[in-house]
C-alpha cells in the first residue's frame, strides 16, 4: 500500500508508521488522518503485525491539526462544525489505538502539540527524545484540548497538573513529562529510533494475545470497581491462558528453554 503523507514499513512483526509532512512539523491534514487510520485498521486485522511503532519524520512528531488545509475556516455567519471533523478524523483513530489488541509503541521525536500530543498519548508505551516537548497548544488559539486529551491526561498526571498544563498551554519538556508519568522513557535524541525499535521488536516476539488482554484490562480498571474487574480478569485468563502461547510458555518453563511465542 502506498501513502502520500505517512511512511509505512514492516520489519518482522513490527509495523512502523512515520508521519511524513516534516515541513509542517507533521501537522495532521485530512489526508494524513485518513491514511493513518487506514494503516492502523490494516494493522489491527493483520496477524503478521504484532506490534506498531508510531513516530514522525523530521524535527517534530506532530504540530496538531493542520491549520492550513482548509478545515478551520472562519466565514461570518457560518459556524465551524468542529464535531464533524473530530468525529470523522480523530475519534475513530484514537478509539482504534486504545482498542488495538496489540501494543503500540510511540517514539516522540520532537514537538507533540495539540491533537498530535493527544495521538501520541493514545499509545501504550510512549518514549520521547530528550529534546522533545509536549504542548497542550489548543488554548493558544482559544480551543479546548481534544482528540482524547481531557480523558487521557488527567488519568496519567492528575487533575492539578492537567489543569495547569492545559490552561497555560506551556511547553512540557520530555524529562518533566516522564517525571510526571505522562510518558515512560526519555532517550538521547540519537538513540530514540533504535531504542523504540528494539522495544517494539521485543514486544512483537512476545505473547501478544496476552498483551492485548492486559491493555484492555488496565483501561477497564481505571474507572471501574474491583468486583467487575475481577470477573473481567478471570474471563480474560480463560481466554489467554488457553492459547497456544500459554501452552508454549508453560512447556518452555518446564523444559528449561526460552519460549517461542507466535501470538496464537
Ligand atoms: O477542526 C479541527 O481540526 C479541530 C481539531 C483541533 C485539534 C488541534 O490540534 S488544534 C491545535 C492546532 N495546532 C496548533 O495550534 C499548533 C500550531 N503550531 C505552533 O504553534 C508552532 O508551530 C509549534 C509551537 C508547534 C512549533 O513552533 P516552532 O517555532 O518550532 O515551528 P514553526 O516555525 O512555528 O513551524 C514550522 C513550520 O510548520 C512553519 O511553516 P513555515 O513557516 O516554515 O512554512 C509552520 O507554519 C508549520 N506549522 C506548524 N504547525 C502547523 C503548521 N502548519 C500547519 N498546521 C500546523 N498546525
Amino acid at each position: 500500500m502506498s501513502y502520500e503523507q505517512i511512511l509505512v514499513t514492516q520489519d518482522q512483526g513490527v509495523l512502523k508508521i512515520a508521519l511524513n509532512q516534516p515541513k509542517k512539523l507533521n501537522a495532521l491534514s485530512g489526508k494524513m488522518m485518513e491514511e493513518l487510520r487506514e494503516a492502523m485498521q490494516g494493522a489491527a486485522g493483520d496477524p503478521s503485525v504484532r506490534c506498531i511503532l508510531l513516530t514522525g519524520e523530521g524535527r517534530g512528531f506532530s504540530a496538531g491539526a493542520d491549520l492550513t488545509d482548509g478545515s478551520i475556516q472562519f466565514v461570518p455567519g457560518q459556524p465551524i462544525d468542529y464535531s464533524a471533523t473530530l468525529d470523522s478524523r480523530y475519534h475513530p483513530l484514537v478509539t482504534l489505538m486504545r482498542e488495538m489488541p496489540k501494543p503500540i509503541v510511540v517514539a516522540v521525536n520532537g514537538i507533540a502539540a495539540g491533537a498530535g500530543c493527544s495521538i501520541a498519548l493514545a499509545g501504550d508505551v510512549v518514549m520521547a527524545a530528550r529534546s522533545a516537548k509536549f504542548i497542550q497548544v489548543f488554548v493558544r488559539i482559544s480551543l479546548i484540548p481534544d482528540a482524547g486529551s481531557t480523558w487521557t491526561v488527567p488519568r496519567l498526571i492528575g487533575r492539578a497538573r492537567a489543569l495547569k498544563w492545559m490552561m497555560t498551554g506551556d511547553d512540557l519538556p520530555a524529562e518533566t513529562a516522564a517525571e510526571w508519568g505522562l510518558i515512560t522513557d526519555v532517550v538521547d535524541d540519537d538513540r530514540l529510533q533504535d531504542e523504540a525499535a528494539a522495544l517494539a521488536q521485543r514486544l512483537a516476539q512476545g505473547p501478544t494475545r496476552a498483551y492485548g488482554a492486559i491493555k484492555h484490562l488496565v483501561d477497564a480498571s481505571i474507572d471501574g470497581e474491583l468486583a467487575p474487574q475481577l470477573a473481567r480478569e478471570a474471563k480474560a485468563q480463560d481466554d489467554v491462558g488457553n492459547s497456544k502461547d500459554a501452552m508454549e510458555g508453560v512447556m518452555a518453563f518446564v523444559q528449561k528453554r526460552a519460549a517461542k511465542f507466535t501470538g496464537e
